[in-house]
């Protein structure tokens, strides 16, 4: 059965363009409700870390260096389906190729500042929300 919840981040190249409240809108109004967030920087270590999965490809140095680069906020969304909903919902790794309407499509710059993290799978959503939340920051 498909879980109930995933995990998202969004990027600082988002954050920095000033997206952070209409990206939030999106996320609500495609029916997540927003169970922990926060506003917060990963050091090159933490991204390097959460990423770890990424170690071998050829952008993994600039994906630790742009996801360090700046404040980023992280939350875990919970609605039926989450981690394929969300993932419909955010488009596309590369924004060229994200279908219209997608928070990619509409906010992302290029492959590696695609805006918003979304996990892949019940299991990385629940790896990836524990890595940012302790349990008492969760609702
Ligand atoms: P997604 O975020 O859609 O699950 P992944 O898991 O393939 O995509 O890649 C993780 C992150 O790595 C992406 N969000 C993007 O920021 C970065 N990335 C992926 N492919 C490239 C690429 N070819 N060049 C630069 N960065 C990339």
């Amino acid at each position: 059965m498909a879980g109930n919840r995933t995990f998202t981040m969004i990027k600082p190249d988002a954050v920095k363009n000033g997206h952070i409240g209409a990206i939030l809108n999106d996320i609500n109004s495609a029916g997540f409700k927003i169970v922990a967030m926060k506003y917060t920087k990963l050091s090159a270590e933490k991204a390097g870390e959460f990423y770890a999965v990424h170690k071998e490809r050829p952008f993994y140095g600039e994906l630790v260096e742009f996801m360090s680069s700046g404040p980023i906020v992280a939350a875990i969304l919970e609605k039926d389906n989450a981690v394929a909903d969300f993932r419909t919902t955010i488009g596309a790794t590369n924004p060229a190729e994200a279908a219209e309407g997608t928070i990619r499509a509409k906010y992302a710059t290029s492959i590696g500042e695609n805006a918003v993290h979304g996990s892949d799978s019940d299991e990385n959503a629940k790896i990836e929300g524990d890595f940012h939340f302790a349990g008492t920051e969760t609702f």
